[in-house]
């Protein structure tokens, strides 16, 4: 795709996905570039709309089907109405999260067919799809507690439904993310989510530069 460069966060609860995507945002910005950083769910009125259906926990009940759906729901509109335009435009689009999260969340923990997650994924995105993923990789536990962590910090409500699942439920996602890398290795690359936030967004620079070196200016080394 002519135009800006699409790249996306993935990775299990607390691996810092949030974390590392507003840090990228800085650094591809200090070398000149236009950058939209969004997420998914969310990104625009109406899929923020899902994403507080979705985590308020009235629709896990409904099973992983219908949560596939009301995700891609969220996603025509968001690649419609913002990623699609923004790559057009030159611009480089972060986002926490995308098609890569139904895969592992609804298809490989959820049970949801991986052919019927890839015809959404075309009916939904089309041709907009990452450049590259980053997979944010930590062990289950350590994931578990950092978000644990966060929400003790901020005495903010109960755990999210996908976070009150148990331990092995976390352990199927990194399997499972660890799966789509294999399977895409032109896109994915795997980084290592343990250490320092410091630490990790230097090993994230490493894999974007590795990439997209020719597309940044010196300033942004
Ligand atoms: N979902 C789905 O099932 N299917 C789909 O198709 C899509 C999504 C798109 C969205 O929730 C949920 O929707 C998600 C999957 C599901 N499941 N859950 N829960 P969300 O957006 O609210 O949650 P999340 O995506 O999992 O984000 P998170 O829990 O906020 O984690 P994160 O973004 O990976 O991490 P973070 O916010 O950057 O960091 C978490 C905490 O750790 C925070 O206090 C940081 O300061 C700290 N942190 C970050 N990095 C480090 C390091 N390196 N060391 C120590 N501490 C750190």
């Amino acid at each position: 795709m002519a135009g800006g460069k699409f790249i996306t966060f993935e990775g299990g609860e607390g691996s810092g996905k949030s974390t590392q995507a507003q840090r990228l945002a800085a650094f591809v910005g200090v070398a000149g570039i236009e950058v939209v950083l969004t997420r998914e769910p969310g990104g625009t009125p109406f899929a923020e709309q899902v994403r507080d259906l979705v985590l308020s926990g009235t629709t896990a009940k409904h099973g992983a089907t219908a949560e596939a759906l009301l995700f891609f729901a969220a996603r025509a509109d968001h690649v419609e109405t913002l990623i699609r335009p923004a790559l057009a435009s030159g611009k480089w689009v972060i986002c926490d999260r995308f098609t890569d999260s139904t895969r592992v969340y609804q298809g490989v923990a959820g049970s949801v067919p991986a052919d019927v997650i890839e015809m959404l994924n075309r009916v939904a995105a089309g041709a907009t799809q990452p450049d590259l993923t980053l997979i944010l990789d930590i062990d289950a536990a350590a994931g578990l507690a950092r978000a644990t962590e966060r929400r003790e910090a901020k005495s903010s409500a109960g755990a999210d439904p996908f976070e009150q699942r148990d331990l092995s439920f976390h352990q199927r996602l990194r399997q499972g993310y660890l799966g789509v890398a294999g399977a895409d290795p032109g896109r994915c690359r795997v980084i290592d989510a343990t250490g320092t936030p410091d630490a990790v967004q230097q090993r994230v620079h490493e894999a974007v530069l590795g990439r997209f070196g020719a597309h940044l200016s010196g300033k942004a080394r």
